[in-house]
C-alpha cells in the first residue's frame, strides 16, 4: 500500500483518506483474540468507562503484546506515514478504542493537536493517526465524525471550550487523565464547530472490520455513544515525525499515552501480521 499523489493531494485537502477492507479476516481476528486479556488487565493502562467496569480505551499494547506490536511496525501503517509526514516516524501514541456494545461513551469534538502541543510538548502539527477497525463500524455503533478541512485551522484556546481551565469536568481524576474521559480539557466549543461544519461537513467513514482511516492531528473528529448491541473496537495509532520529538514539559503524561522515545520505527514485511516476528526478522 502507497498513497499515490492524487490521495495525498485529498489528504492534504480534507485531512483525511478511507481505506475499506485493507486487513484480511485472518488478520483481524488474531489481532481481536488478543483484545480480551489486554482488556481483562489490572493496569492504569486500561482507561474506563463511567460505570466503572468497562474499558473505554487501552493505551500501549504494542509495548507488551506481540500481535499488536507487530500491527504498530506495519508497512501500511509505517510507509504511508513517512509518505505524508516526509520523514521516518515513531510512535506518539498507541490505542485500542472498545465503544463497546451499549455502554461505549461518546468523544466530544476536538482535534487531537492541542492536547499533544499544550501537554507533551510536541511542537508542530506533524503527526496522523491511522485508525484500524477490528469491528464492523456502521451507522449504528457509534462511527467517528470527522470535519473535512478543519486539519487546516489551529484552533486557539479561546475556541476551545474553557472547561480545561476552571478544571472543574472531572475534578476527582489525576491531571492526565483527563483528556481521555468524555469530559475533554481541549473540547471545540459549539459555535465553533457550527462555523467549521457549514464549511466543512461532516463525513462518518463506515465499512466492514480491517478498513483502514488516515487522519491529521489537527482534523476535528468525534462521536456518539454505542447505544447498538455491536461493539465497536478499533485501533488507532498515532505517528509522529522523528523531526518533531516532544520537548521536556513540568508534569508529563506517563509513558504509555505520550512516549518519549524518538527512535524511528522501522516496518516490518507486509505480510508481518500473520507471521511471528521472529520468523520474518532476517528478511527486514
Ligand atoms: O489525550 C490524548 O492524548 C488523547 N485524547 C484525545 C481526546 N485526543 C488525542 C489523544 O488520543
Ligand atoms: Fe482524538
Amino acid at each position: 500500500m502507497r498513497l499515490n499523489d492524487e490521495q495525498l493531494q485529498v489528504f492534504k485537502r480534507d485531512g483525511y483518506l478511507f481505506f475499506p477492507r485493507i486487513f484480511s479476516q485472518a488478520e483481524v481476528d488474531l489481532l481481536m483474540a488478543e483484545v480480551p486479556k489486554i482488556f481483562s488487565e489490572k493496569t492504569p493502562k486500561n482507561i474506563l468507562e463511567k460505570n466503572g467496569h468497562s474499558v473505554r480505551t487501552n493505551f500501549a499494547a504494542h509495548t507488551s503484546n506481540k500481535v499488536f506490536r507487530r500491527l504498530s511496525r506495519h508497512p501500511y501503517i509505517i510507509n504511508t506515514a513517512r509518505q505524508v509526514l516526509g520523514s521516518e516516524v515513531y510512535i506518539h501514541q498507541f490505542k485500542i478504542n472498545a465503544k463497546l456494545a451499549f455502554d461505549g461513551d461518546m468523544w466530544e469534538w476536538h482535534q487531537d493537536s492541542p492536547t499533544w502541543f499544550m501537554e507533551d510538548g510536541m511542537v508542530k502539527d506533524q503527526a496522523i493517526n491511522w485508525m484500524v477497525f477490528l469491528d464492523p463500524v456502521t451507522d449504528f455503533n457509534g462511527p467517528i465524525m470527522l470535519i473535512p478541512g478543519s486539519h487546516k485551522h489551529r484552533l486557539t484556546l479561546d475556541n476551545l471550550d474553557d472547561r480545561w481551565k476552571k478544571d472543574e469536568a472531572s475534578p476527582s481524576l489525576p491531571i492526565w487523565m483527563k483528556n481521555l474521559t468524555s469530559h475533554l480539557n481541549h473540547a471545540v466549543s459549539n459555535d465553533r464547530i457550527t462555523e467549521l461544519v457549514k464549511q466543512g461537513g461532516i463525513v462518518a467513514p463506515k465499512g466492514p472490520a480491517g478498513s483502514m482511516l488516515l487522519f491529521h492531528s489537527s482534523i476535528v473528529h468525534g462521536s456518539t455513544n454505542n447505544m447498538s448491541p455491536f461493539n465497536r473496537t478499533s485501533v488507532i495509532i498515532s505517528l509522529n515525525s522523528v523531526e518533531n520529538a516532544l520537548r521536556d514539559v513540568a508534569n508529563p503524561r506517563p509513558e504509555f499515552v505520550a512516549c518519549r522515545d524518538f527512535a524511528p520505527v522501522i516496518p516490518l514485511p507486509v505480510e508481518s501480521l500473520l507471521v511471528a516476528e521472529e520468523a520474518t526478522s532476517s528478511r527486514v
